[in-house]
């Protein structure tokens, strides 16, 4: 695993190097999900690929701007997914985006997770590595630094609700509000990485992407956004559900898969499961 770590940390300032100057131009090729394709996510996968290929433990890796899994080495006992530059487009904005990786012991699939990371490019550059514990570190002279473990409170203050409101199920959008009656802030800036990093540093909050009229399974993808996520935020003391079960309950049919998500402290997950038991498919 340290190997890994450490793989991801030069990927990470590799990354970086190429969102400072790498042309953000869109290619003329589609991911799997349909999206059309940066230059700069392409140039963000094969960074990774490169640098994971040098990892003898590493046996398969599955991006979210490929098609099919990639093996690397057969005897390797890790299997690895990620989303090379989640939010891309937000970087023509200046918007803080990030790198998302699962990590899996044996196959992929959220039974076999074992750890799960995350990047933000933002002011700073920032890591967050969830095994045993979540642990912050911060990108200074060209190393990342250990700064201390994460943990969500009981409840917290932010409400970041994704997806088009206006394809909400309506009691998707009472919930959503009953929230901001209680006084919760609104923070949502469309980067998953960013929305989902400032809640744990915050303490806690809701995070949301339901299950909407134009994407009825969600729009985040399993193995390389909502697995990981799920997998940090339960390490850190909170919950992340589909509506009803747990995330890492789930099984997936194809790597693509996605699922609708919520990511929380206990308080707001539990508002969820209440609301969703009595409307939800
Ligand atoms: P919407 C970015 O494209 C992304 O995949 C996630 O980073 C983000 O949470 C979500 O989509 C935003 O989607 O529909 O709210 O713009």
């Amino acid at each position: 695993m340290d190997n890994i770590f450490s793989s991801i940390q030069t990927c990470a300032k590799r990354i970086k190097k190429a969102i400072d100057i790498k042309d953000i131009g869109y290619s003329n090729q589609e991911n799997s999900s349909g999206e059309t394709q940066l230059q700069l996510d392409i140039q963000c996968d094969m960074i990774i690929e490169k640098e994971f290929s040098k990892v003898a433990s590493i046996n398969t890796i599955s991006s979210e701007e490929k098609e099919h899994t990639v093996a690397l080495h057969e005897d390797g006992e890790y299997f690895i997914s990620y989303d090379p530059l989640d939010g891309s487009s937000l970087v023509d904005v200046n918007l803080s985006v990030g790198s998302i990786f699962g990590i899996y012991k044996g196959g992929f699939g959220s039974q076999n997770m074992v750890a799960a990371c995350y990047v933000v490019y933002g002011p700073r550059v920032e890591m967050v590595f969830a095994h045993n514990k979540v642990k912050l570190y911060l990108l200074q002279e060209g190393e990342f630094e250990y700064v201390k473990e994460i943990r969500l409170k009981e409840k917290g203050k932010l409400n970041a609700p994704g997806g088009t409101q206006q394809n909400w199920e309506p009691y998707h959008k009472e919930m959503v509000d009953s929230f901001f009656a209680e006084g919760y802030r609104l923070r949502y800036s469309g980067g998953m990485v960013p929305d989902l990093h400032q809640i744990l540093l915050k303490g806690g909050g809701l995070f949301s992407y339901p299950a909407t009229s134009d994407k009825p399974q969600g729009k985040l993808r399993k193995l390389f956004e909502v697995f990981p996520f799920a997998f940090v935020y339960e390490k850190a003391g909170g919950e992340a559900i589909d509506g009803k079960q747990r995330v890492l309950d789930l099984g997936h049919a194809h790597i693509h898969d996605t699922s609708p998500c919520f990511f929380g402290s206990k308080y707001e997950i539990a508002r969820v499961k209440e609301v969703y038991a009595q409307h939800g498919s």
